[in-house]
């Protein structure tokens, strides 16, 4: 076992001085595991080095982005060459055509799209694009599916907001969010009853078609098509925000994987190669009403920023068949070695998982919604998580994430991290 802490306890003191809970992202703040955050110095494949020079193995990637690990050669040196060419313009180039074409090839229900920064960017602005595409105002989100921070999404929201108990956040003004219609993940008979009732006002569903942040809750046979069918039949967009399953559960991402094609995508983490950047795109018709074609407004500085593409593409170009045969079966491996050491310790827990994308439930499942989800036993979570990190295991500071594996991962790391998992299942 490890000593954790020193360095990083001193740097936690500095930073909870100067930024809100020491840390820029609520997911980094390790409250909700009763422990402290590890300051990083570096990265590298699989593994993050600690300011305090433990080694890690790191199932959290950046919350998602590093699906070929850390610091991956074909990045960083296309990095590098882009920041000698200059970091930004604010005008168009040649990257940013090479990367539209890149994801509408990709992505088949992506006709045309748009550059962002952020995931909450790419989430906000496809709904608005859908408002303006429909005239309509009320939007459908599943609880606890997390769509980034904007006012409107922050009604029952997931991920930072539900772990840190505010899923309805302060600030949001209750005009933002009159308009937005929550109801339970692969509730397909409550959805079909609110189209019945209200379908003429409906202007959006979005939905994770995974859910990764309430934990991995994959969707119902029939729950994502239902989504597409009803949208399309009462005149509504269909909205799959793929940011975690974007090019991670498949190249192209969920609806590859299940056949589905929804009417709008947004998509981040991998897509933008562990930079800011994300993507929103969909039918040619709703994205014609983008300006400057159409009448909805949308912008960014640094949208499509030049080094930020030049990573995504150089990530992209990675991405082949091999990649994701070995993730399927990292993931396989490590799903089947938690489950036997949980069997095995008779701890009450039960581990989901689509390609990657795996979380570790303490409660007996099947998790198929929020209300499953919340019956986790969030104490014994955290004494796990303290558990494994004492043996260099990085798993997401959360019972409500996703842990992502990375190419870089070898069958021997996962083996070590279910070793590591069963001496500390016999410990609870
Ligand atoms: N959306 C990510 C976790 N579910 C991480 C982003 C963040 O909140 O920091």
């Amino acid at each position: 076992m490890m000593d954790i802490d020193s360095k990083s306890a001193m740097l936690l003191a500095r930073a909870e001085r100067v930024i809100p809970g020491g840390v820029n992202s609520p997911v980094r703040a390790f409250r909700s595991v009763g422990g402290k955050p590890v300051f990083v110095a570096r990265g590298h494949g699989a593994y993050l080095y600690g300011e305090n020079g433990v080694r890690y193995t790191d199932y959290v990637g950046s919350w998602g982005p590093l699906i070929l690990g850390h610091a991956h050669p074909a990045i960083t040196s296309a990095i590098a060459e882009a920041a000698n060419r200059g970091t930004s313009f604010g005008a168009p180039t040649e990257l940013e055509v090479r990367y539209a074409e890149k994801i509408i090839d990709l992505y088949p229900s992506i006709e045309m799209m748009r550059a962002v920064s952020s995931g909450t960017e790419a989430c906000m602005a496809a709904l608005r694009v859908a408002r303006g595409f429909t005239e309509r105002e009320a939007i459908v989100k599943f609880e606890c599916c997390y769509h980034g921070h904007a006012d409107m999404l922050l009604v029952k929201a997931g991920s930072g907001a539900l772990t840190y108990g505010v899923p309805d956040s302060a600030g949001v003004p209750a005009a933002a969010a009159k308009n937005t219609i929550t109801l339970a993940y692969n509730d397909r008979a409550a959805l079909e009853a609110l189209f019945q009732a209200r379908g003429s006002e409906i202007a959006a569903v979005i939905v994770e078609p995974v859910v990764g942040n309430m934990g991995v809750v994959p969707p119902e046979p029939g729950f994502l098509e239902a989504i597409v069918r009803l949208c399309k039949n009462h005149g509504a967009v269909s909205i799959f925000d793929e940011v975690m399953t974007g090019c991670r559960v498949a190249r192209g991402g969920m609806q590859a994987r299940a056949g589905v094609r929804p009417d709008m995508t947004c998509l981040g983490k991998v897509v933008g190669g562990g930079m800011p950047l994300a993507v929103f795109g969909g039918r040619r018709a709703i994205m014609e009403k983008v300006a400057p074609l159409g009448p909805v407004y949308q912008a960014g500085t640094l949208s499509g920023n030049p080094v930020a593409v030049s990573a995504a593409l150089a990530q992209l170009d990675c991405l082949n068949d091999e990649v994701y045969g070995k993730l399927e079966a990292l993931g396989a491996r490590l799903e089947r070695g938690l489950t036997e050491a949980t069997k095995k310790s008779g701890v009450n827990a039960c581990v989901q998982r689509v390609g990657s994308m795996i979380t570790l439930f303490f409660t007996k499942g099947p998790v198929r919604s929020f209300g499953d989800a919340v019956r986790s036993d969030t104490a014994r979570f955290g004494q796990w998580h303290q558990g494994m990190l004492e043996r260099g295991q990085y798993w997401p500071p959360s019972q409500f994430e996703a842990a992502f594996l990375s190419a870089a991962h070898t069958e021997a790391d996962v083996d070590a991290t279910i070793a590591a998992a069963a001496e500390v299942f016999a410990a609870l």
